[in-house]
């Protein structure tokens, strides 16, 4: 609760960040009212999932292949909807659907978001944590030269990210948003339906000792990477510690929280993981962009992710993200270029 005892909201979060135009500021509100809208209704519909039977698969799989969960597809349209009635997203790319949606605006600053609307929804199906994930761009053409074709939306993206925000579905519901170098946790209030923060902003923790990655893919990576888990584990002083939860918002909040650097590698023996599993623009971006927000870094081994241009829109890149410390002394173990 901040000194005045009100309690602190995304929107005075919006209010207090300096630097943003008026009709930016309000098209990013509405923007993140609609994606607390969403949360809520997730949340509700997560709460009672094996009663309403909304848990299991759909049967289908996604243009990218992967199974349908039915959430993923609720959550899909919820987030949508809301988009759509709040008249501030121009363009609406999803890991659901293979083009982004162009929406009406009603405002004259709209943005673009990419979201994945359901992260990590393999684990529903045993009532572990799941996520939901926004990017949020300012679009690099004037929206007033009227639509966009595909290929002019999202081309510029990483320069034009000027805020992320995910949601974390879990014993309580988080959102937690990052503008303009600043982070703030916020937990939704059941009683009200508010999502509630305390006004400090949140930076990794020095000295975290977790690493989390799927470990049963190592006989796949590249030596370096190989090694690197080996001596974290063993010769590092002090040793680190895997938890791995399988969500990406669940593993990189605990890890925001505590201190650690998370990895999803290449995997050299799977085509489709060849150059990594998650999405730049819905995955690796906006969580890059909170992680430097908090203080933290984020790479694909060799470059920074937020330099990395998209080349498609479902472009998938190898992450690993993390406090500044555990990322340096990653990239020199590794032998990359150590960013500073
Ligand atoms: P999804 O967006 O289809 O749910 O896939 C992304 C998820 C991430 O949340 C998680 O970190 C990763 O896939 C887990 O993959 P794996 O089971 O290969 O470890
Ligand atoms: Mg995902």
């Amino acid at each position: 609760m901040p000194p005045s005892g009100n309690p602190f909201t995304p929107f005075d979060q919006i209010q207090n960040t300096p630097g943003l135009g008026k009709d930016e500021r309000l098209c990013l509100s509405a923007t993140v009212v609609a994606i607390e809208k969403g949360g809520r209704k997730i949340a509700s519909l997560l709460r009672q999932g094996p009663i309403l039977g909304i848990t299991g698969s759909t049967d289908t799989k996604n243009i990218q292949g992967e199974e349908v969960q039915t959430m993923d597809q609720i959550a899909q349209n919820t987030f949508l909807t809301y988009f759509q009635q709040s008249g501030a997203v121009q363009a609406l790319l999803s890991e659901e659907s293979e083009f982004p949606a162009l929406l009406p605006v009603r405002f004259s600053s709209p943005c673009l978001v990419a979201m994945d609307p359901l992260d990590g929804s393999s684990n529903l199906s045993v009532n572990a944590s799941v996520g939901s994930i926004f990017a949020i761009f300012r679009p690099a053409r004037d929206p007033r030269a009227g639509v966009p074709s595909d290929t002019e939306l999202f081309n510029d993206s990483a320069s034009g990210l000027f805020a992320a925000c995910y949601l974390l579905y879990s014993v309580s519901t988080s959102l937690v948003l990052a503008i303009n170098g600043e982070v703030h946790v916020y937990t939704l209030d059941p009683s009200t339906g508010e999502f509630v923060g305390n006004g400090t902003p949140v930076q990794f923790p020095d000295g975290g000792k977790i690493y989390s990655v799927n470990e049963a893919y190592y006989p796949s990576w590249e030596a370096p990477l190989q090694e690197y888990i080996q001596w974290v584990k063993t010769d590092r002083k002090p040793t680190m510690i895997l938890r791995y939860i399988g969500a990406l918002v669940g593993d990189f909040h605990r890890n925001l929280l505590k201190g650690g650097i998370y990895l999803y590698p290449p995997d050299a023996s799977d085509r489709v993981k060849a150059s990594g599993k998650l999405r730049l623009l819905y995955e690796a971006y906006p969580m890059a962009f909170i992680a430097r927000a908090a203080g933290g870094m984020a790479t694909d081994g060799h470059r920074p992710i937020l330099e990395i241009r998209p080349n498609s829109y479902h472009q998938r890149i190898p992450l690993v993200v993390g406090p500044s410390d555990l990322i340096r002394e990653f990239q020199s173990r590794i032998g990359a270029p150590v960013s500073s």
